[in-house]
């Protein structure tokens, strides 16, 4: 009895000092397994890499009042995991103020390796052109700390024309084809893309679209078995939808949706990788919380499974989650 006292203490200390200092440890997932996968603090936006063994997660951070309709992030977050469920925070890499050009939002992100050096796209207001705009980070370590790696955005709002939405230049994906090509894909209500430089810091080349039926926002490309897929976010509130091509410039072909509407949160905001042999996607909902889960959200992780002709089953969304990556 007394053993058991002092092990309840002892969470219960734990617990607490999580709570307190709202800094990441291993230990509130060991207690928790299951989705969402991080619960003392609301994330979004994932966007996940696989480097050395370990799967690092990029996530947005809301951070606004509870009533507040309307997203509040100032910075970005990043875990670290080797089997999938215990997930290891890392201190913030990332915040606005490292852009010294940028107002504030720090809205979806994604990391990705290249040379020796870690490549962090990030959309954030701009301070002085209207709109929303794409800048990068760089770091010689996948935790950062991360910098401006060219101290102005890389895309703003007055490049690109299609959309006559101010915020039409978010959700950059970043994509390095076999040959070396590497591509940025981003866009809210038209999907823009456009070639990188080796250096992965300029644009090589004009920014070109994809046509997308319902395309709302939240391109991720992945590629498995010869085939490149483009999932994305499709209609408002948002489904995940996808489609596939043998070539990353396309045509692509739409294959329908791969994930419902999340929970009690209009975005759907989704990463898919592959880990040990296995494939997971990764989007976040508004299950730690009852009201605006919108704006308060939280990344989960489901398993992904491919048909053999290529397509991708309908996932499934669950508090269980996944089991351990071996
Ligand atoms: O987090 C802000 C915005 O919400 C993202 O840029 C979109 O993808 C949506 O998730």
């Amino acid at each position: 009895m007394r053993i058991v006292k002092e092990w309840f203490a002892a969470i219960l200390v734990i617990s607490t000092c999580i709570t307190a200092y709202g800094q990441a440890d291993v230990t509130d997932t060991v207690f928790k397994p299951g989705n969402p996968i991080i619960r003392y603090k609301y994330t979004a936006d994932p966007a996940a890499m696989v480097y050395n063994n370990t799967v690092y997660l990029y996530t947005g951070h809301d951070v606004a009042p509870e009533k507040k309709n309307g997203y509040e992030m100032h910075d970005w977050l990043c875990f670290s995991s080797t089997d999938m469920t215990h997930w290891k925070e890392q201190p913030v890499p990332l915040t606005v103020k490292d852009f010294k050009w940028a107002k504030d939002d720090a809205w979806a992100s994604q990391v990705i390796y290249r040379n020796g050096k870690f490549y962090w796209y990030v959309a954030v207001e701009h301070g002085t052109i209207h709109g929303k705009s794409i800048g990068v980070a760089v770091s010689d370590s996948p935790v950062g700390p991360f910098k401006d790696a060219r101290g102005s955005a890389l895309v703003t709002n007055d490049m690109t024309t299609n959309s006559p939405r101010s915020w039409d230049d978010i959700d950059p994906t970043v994509f390095i084809d076999d040959n070396g090509q590497a591509y940025l894909i981003w866009g809210n209500s038209v999907c823009y893309y456009a070639r990188l430089k080796e250096n992965m810091i300029e644009l090589d080349g004009p920014i070109k679209t994809f046509a997308l039926p319902k395309y709302e926002e939240a391109p991720w490309i992945h590629k498995h078995n010869g085939w490149y897929y483009l999932s994305y976010a499709s209609g408002f509130p948002e489904k995940t939808a996808y489609a596939m091509s043998r070539s990353i410039e396309g045509p692509w072909e739409y294959k329908g949706i791969l994930n419902e509407l999340a929970g009690n949160c209009n975005t759907n905001h989704q990463a898919i990788i592959e880990f040990k042999g296995k494939s997971y996607f990764i989007y976040h909902n508004g299950a730690l919380t009852p009201n605006n889960g919108s704006f308060h959200r939280s990344v989960c992780i489901d398993n992904l499974y491919y048909s053999k002709d290529g397509s991708i089953k309908r996932i499934v969304m669950t508090t269980e989650g996944v089991g351990k990556a071996k």
